[in-house]
Parts: structure tokens; C-alpha cells; sequence
């Protein structure tokens, strides 16, 4: 009967299986193709040097709030605080970094764009006022490009500048080879409707 034999039957399910109606789910830019392109080729040049797995060309993405599992009546909740972008936004993506305890090299702007870390500040505060709990360190605009990595690259590359125009509400499903995502929602520049 293993553990379960020790539970109180019911209950126990209820706990230890997520609902299937639950959709892991994040906010995120996605850089279009030719840039993914390029941050692909960086990737592979870093996985050169240093090992690690790189994240597939098309889930290379900044995410704006990470929100776990949702049920249906959450994702409409977040869907009603999400608004449109105020306006577009460049990053230069010129600044590759590496967290020794996730094991992830990243690419991101030395300098940060302060109205767009203002958009996304906000954006996860009023996520926050309706009771979703979004990561409280300050927003680090990244784009994971490895996995799995245990030293830090030396590595120059030029810099990328891109054009944020949308974001996106995402479902997740985790795989054995890595994350499959999938677009349910987009919020693109004022005036810009999709
Ligand atoms: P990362 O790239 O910095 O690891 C989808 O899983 C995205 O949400 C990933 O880009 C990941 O960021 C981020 N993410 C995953 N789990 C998270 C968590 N528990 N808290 C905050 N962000 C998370």
C-alpha cells in the first residue's frame, strides 16, 4: 500500500496531484526570429566553452512574472490586470551573465531601460493586489540562453539591440527534453491591436 496507506484516503489525492485544470503560466517578451537567431548562435558558442544545455531558439523569452499554476478563473483574473504596452522598448542586450547556484547564463542589458522595468514593476504589483504571488526581488531583465552550466563563460559579443512591441501570457508544460510553451494572450504597444 506504500505511503498512502498511512493517509486519510481523498484527501491525500487532493495534495499530492495537481488539478488537471491547473496551467503553469508566466508573462513574457519573445525576441523575434532573427534575434532569437543570433542569441541561439551565442548560445551554442558558449556551450563550447563551458558545456550546459541550450534553450531552444524558440523558447528564448524574458519573463515579466513568473505565476505558477493557474486555474481557469486565475488566468482571468491576471488577463483583467494586464494592459498594453504604454509604448515600444529597446533593450541592448549586451551583457551575458551567469548564476553559479541555478547553473544559467543569461543575456540581458548592462544598462536598464528605467520605463520598462517601471511597466513591469507595476505590472506585478497590481498582480500582487489581487493575490498572486510574483517573486518580490526587484525585475532582472533576462533571457536564459543555457542550463546546467557550472562555470562562468568568457566570452565577447556584440551587443543586440531589441525592439519590445508585446508581451504575452504563456502556458508551460514541462517535458522531458524541456519546456513546451504555448501563447494564450498578447498585449502589444497602445493603439497596436492584435
Ligand atoms: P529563468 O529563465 O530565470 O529560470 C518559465 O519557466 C520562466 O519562468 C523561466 O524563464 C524562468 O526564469 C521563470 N521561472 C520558473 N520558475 C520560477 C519561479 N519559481 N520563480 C520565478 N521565476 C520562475
Amino acid at each position: 500500500m506504500g505511503d498512502r496507506g498511512a493517509c486519510i484516503e481523498g484527501l491525500v489525492c487532493a495534495t499530492l496531484v495537481n488539478d488537471p485544470l491547473e496551467v503553469r503560466s508566466f508573462l513574457a517578451c519573445w525576441p523575434d526570429k532573427p534575434i532569437a537567431q543570433q542569441l541561439n548562435r551565442c548560445a551554442a558558442r558558449i556551450q563550447e566553452q563551458v558545456g550546459g544545455r541550450v534553450i531552444r531558439v524558440e523558447n528564448l523569452h524574458v519573463t515579466l512574472a513568473f505565476l505558477g499554476d493557474l486555474m481557469p478563473t486565475q488566468i482571468s483574473a491576471v488577463e483583467d490586470v494586464c494592459a498594453p504596452l504604454p509604448r515600444t522598448f529597446r533593450l541592448e542586450l549586451d551583457r551575458v551573465g551567469f548564476w553559479k547556484t541555478k547553473g544559467i547564463v543569461w543575456i540581458g542589458p548592462r544598462t536598464p531601460d528605467v520605463e520598462f522595468n517601471k511597466f513591469v514593476e507595476n505590472l506585478r504589483d497590481r498582480l500582487r493586489r489581487v493575490g498572486f504571488r510574483i517573486d518580490s526581488r526587484p525585475f532582472t531583465p533576462h533571457i536564459t540562453l543555457l542550463r546546467k552550466v557550472r562555470k562562468r563563460p568568457r566570452i565577447v559579443l556584440e551587443a543586440l539591440d531589441w525592439v519590445i512591441n508585446e508581451y504575452t501570457l504563456v502556458a508551460s508544460k514541462l517535458e522531458q527534453d524541456g519546456a513546451r510553451y504555448s501563447v494564450s494572450k498578447r498585449w502589444s504597444t497602445l493603439g497596436d491591436v492584435k
